[in-house]
């Protein structure tokens, strides 16, 4: 097949606070930059745009906003990207992607009276991941990585209710990663998984959440 047909992978990064996902992040596209891949870094949320500037005033508590519409604005502000990511990809971009649909979902998810049917309506449609990379803090390694920060969602007991909610939301796209090594340990595991669904999916359609 034409090489120029090839595709980029959508590779997401998941997990609870403090796991190591930003350091994974770019180390991974580092990585891939230097062997020569078209590869991109996204973060969700991204508090670049005007929906981002009000998630962040709500993350760092200057706002208060109703449990429901904080949760459709963070769907908002992921379909806010959805051209340019569909575009990057179809383009032969990879995109290392710190955060997705299934924060959204878990966070949301960790409140209480919150319908788990109802928060996943707003992703459907959005594109699906090639591979999830989830990592897996213990508690031990945790509770080593300094104190929690200020903003909202940042307590232990959230953080515990929001890592079982991850584990309803696993699928086949996901590797779970032990992240209690030091980020290059972790960083070897998650290559050669990567490496891999670049490889996989380069002749692949994209794929859609639905319902
Ligand atoms: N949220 C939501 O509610 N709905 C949504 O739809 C989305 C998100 C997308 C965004 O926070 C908040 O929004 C988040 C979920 C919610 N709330 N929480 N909690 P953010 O984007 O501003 O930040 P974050 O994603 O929460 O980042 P983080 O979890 O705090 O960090 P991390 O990216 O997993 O870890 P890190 O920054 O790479 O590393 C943390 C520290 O550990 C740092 O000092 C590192 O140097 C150190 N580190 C990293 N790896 C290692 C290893 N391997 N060994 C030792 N030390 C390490």
């Amino acid at each position: 097949m034409n090489q120029a047909l090839r595709r980029g992978a959508l590779i997401v990064f998941e997990g609870c606070d403090r796991a190591g996902k930003t350091t994974q992040c770019h180390k991974l596209v580092e990585v891939l930059k230097r062997e020569g891949h078209r590869v991109e870094l996204m973060k969700f949320p991204d508090r670049s745009t005007t929906i981002g500037q009000m998630i962040s005033q709500y993350l760092q508590k200057k706002v208060e906003l109703e449990d429901h519409v904080i949760h459709l604005l963070f769907a908002a502000n992921r379909w806010e990207a959805v051209k340019k990511m569909e575009n990057l990809l179809l383009n032969g971009t990879t995109l290392v992607v710190d955060r997705y649909s299934f924060s959204g979902i878990a966070f949301s998810a960790a409140k209480p009276h919150m319908d788990f049917e109802w928060l996943k309506q707003p992703e459907v449609g959005l594109l699906q991941p090639d591979l999830v990379l989830f990592l897996e803090l213990s508690s031990d390694v945790a509770s080593k990585r300094g104190e929690f920060g200020q903003e909202r969602y940042e307590q232990p007991q959230f953080q515990r209710s929001v890592r079982q909610i991850f584990r309803k939301l696993q699928d086949k796209s996901w590797q779970v990663i032990n992240a209690d090594g030091t980020p290059e340990e972790v960083h070897q595991d998650i290559y050669e998984k990567v490496k891999r669904s670049i490889e996989l999916v380069s002749f692949q359609q994209l794929k859609k959440f639905d319902k």
